[in-house]
């Protein structure tokens, strides 16, 4: 398999997380998104949407979406719940990272560092503070009451929402108040096989 991937990008480390604890070989290839390498007429004809993760399979099927590859890679290992109830709340958490944590705290954090918080963003900046706040806020109630995502045990989960919440602070994110999810960020550090960002 080939990974196109950008070493800052988040989406992308969870991938490389999944596939360095699932012990998969695969050949990366570092795509510079700031270089608009994801936006080249060849990458596009592998991904209409321009965007990294992207998966190439060995028979040349692509596969995009971040918590999509997840999906596909963990299949059937200890990463996917077993249980479908299990599974769905996997889901739960995979959906609520994409629309309640990722566009907030993602966004963010690369605004801030790659020196795209221009004035007219400021608005929108101050709003997605406060949203990326209420998504910890609800990651807190979780994981004062469990030690995981799903039943109690590292999951997919917890690396779709690990990516982005242990580099929440490079967004300006304050983890010090959330005791719990700093105790998880320790917790799924642990993990066998885990490899840093
Ligand atoms: N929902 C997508 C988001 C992918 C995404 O936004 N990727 C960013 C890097 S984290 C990217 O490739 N941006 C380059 C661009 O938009 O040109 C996923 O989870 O994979």
């Amino acid at each position: 398999m080939r990974l196109y991937d950008d070493n800052d990008s988040g989406n992308s480390y969870k991938v490389r997380l999944a596939l360095a604890q699932l012990g998969m070989p695969y050949e990366l290839v570092p795509i510079d998104i700031e270089k608009g390498e994801s936006r080249t007429p060849e990458f596009l004809a592998k991904n209409p949407n321009g965007r990294v993760p992207l998966l190439e399979l060995d028979d040349g099927r692509y596969l995009a979406e971040s918590n999509a590859i997840l999906c596909y890679l963990t299949e059937g290992t200890a990463l996917m719940p077993a249980a479908s109830f299990d599974r769905a709340l996997a889901m739960q958490w995979l959906f609520f990272e994409q629309y309640s944590h990722e566009p907030n705290i993602a966004t963010t954090r690369h605004w801030l560092r790659a020196g795209h918080l221009t004035p007219a963003r400021e608005w929108a900046f101050a709003q997605k503070r406060l949203a990326g706040y209420a998504a910890l806020g609800v990651m807190e109630g979780h994981l004062a009451k469990s030690d995981f995502f799903v039943a109690g045990r590292y999951s997919i989960a917890d690396i779709a929402l690990y990516a982005y919440t242990h580099v929440a602070d490079q967004g300006g994110f304050d983890l010090a108040r959330f005791p719990a999810v700093t105790a998880w960020l320790h917790r799924v550090k642990m993990q066998p096989g885990y490899v840093l960002m």
